[in-house]
């Protein structure tokens, strides 16, 4: 860069109905797991920011929950979230799953509310691993009929096929603008946030029908500690040696409280030693986490429960 190439940067949303893969794709370009991923529907209930910076221009990502129609005080925010981030971005990316075709409903409303407010869209076909080449023309045929897309990209947010490309041409559309965020910051997301998200993740795994769709984790404690004794191997950086986590689990009824918790405590232990893996694996130290579960009927309407749970406007 010269100095007298003038510095870009933008806020991206990458949008879109549940499950096409925006968390996938927001990981790939992150570099780093920073959104949980699952193969159930309405996974990310909130907005998740990832930084890509490479010098010349910096990007905003923001990671969305699926579109969808909400029933509840949650469905609401993950839903108003999503179109928050979609209409105040600089530049939007519409994913859309190849292996089922669109533009549906949803895709529709995306396109409606995009000419409305004069935004630039790209569109991104992900899953494009999953489908035979001959499929993807007369998708690109059938979006563009209904607007006039920046580019339509298909990609694999799995293997990275096609992201160096959609991240070329995002970038290509970036205005002049600052450094919103220091070049080497990755996400806005405090370490409690992405420890309740992984714990949530392990549910998912591990849970079926409408359980984790009925969860909700809330940090309780969060405790460093620097004692010598209970020092990883080989991690001499950081100064804390173990994080001790207190977490609570809600579910909807004590049906769900009971599979949750399982025969024995056994699925409560596997969610638990799962995440607990994982979490060291971020905070690079030792951790001991404790797990409870706790009914709390209709809590996805309790709006004061939902604020504390960071899904509410105020987070
Ligand atoms: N084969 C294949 N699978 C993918 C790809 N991208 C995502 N998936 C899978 O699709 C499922 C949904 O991925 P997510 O990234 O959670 O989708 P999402 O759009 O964030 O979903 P919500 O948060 O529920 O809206 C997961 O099982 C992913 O592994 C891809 O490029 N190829
Ligand atoms: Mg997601």
């Amino acid at each position: 860069m010269t100095d007298s190439t003038p510095f870009r940067s933008g806020f991206v949303a990458l949008a879109g109905r549940a499950n096409v893969g925006k968390s996938t794709l927001l990981n790939h370009l992150a570099g780093i797991r920073l959104a949980i991923v699952s193969p159930k529907a309405q996974t990310t209930r909130h907005s998740i920011r990832a930084v890509v910076d490479d010098g010349s221009t910096q990007v905003v990502f923001i990671d969305t929950p699926g579109m969808h129609r909400p029933t509840t005080r949650l469905g609401r925010f993950m839903v108003e979230s999503a179109w928050e981030a979609f209409l105040d971005s600089d530049v939007a990316v519409l994913i859309t799953d190849a292996t089922r075709p669109g533009p549906d409903g949803i895709e529709r409303t995306f396109c409606r509310k995009a000419a409305e407010s004069g935004k630039s869209v790209i569109l991104a076909i992900n899953k494009v691993d999953k489908v035979a080449k001959e499929t993807l023309l007369p998708i690109i045929g059938d979006f563009a009929k209904v607007f006039d897309f920046l580019a339509i990209i298909p990609i694999s947010a799995s293997t990275g096929l096609g992201v160096d490309d959609l991240l070329k041409e995002i970038r290509s559309h970036l205005p002049e603008g600052p450094r919103y965020f220091p070049a080497d910051m990755s996400t806005d997301q405090t370490e409690r946030t992405l420890v309740a998200e992984i714990i949530r993740e392990r549910i998912l795994a591990s849970a079926h029908d409408e359980i984790p769709h009925g969860t909700a984790v809330e940090i309780e404690t969060f405790e460093e500690s620097d004692e010598e004794h209970v020092r990883i191997e080989g991690d001499e950086t950081s100064g804390r040696t173990f994080v001790r986590i207190s977490a609570r689990i809600f579910c909807e009824k004590d049906t769900h409280k009971a599979i949750l918790i399982g025969h024995g405590g056994s699925m409560i232990k596997k969610i638990g030693s799962e995440a607990r893996a994982s979490i060291e694996k971020m905070l690079g130290c030792k951790v001991y986490l404790d797990l409870r579960v706790k009914t709390k009927e209709d809590w996805k309407n309790d709006r004061s429960l939902l604020r504390d749970l960071g899904y509410g406007p105020d987070r």
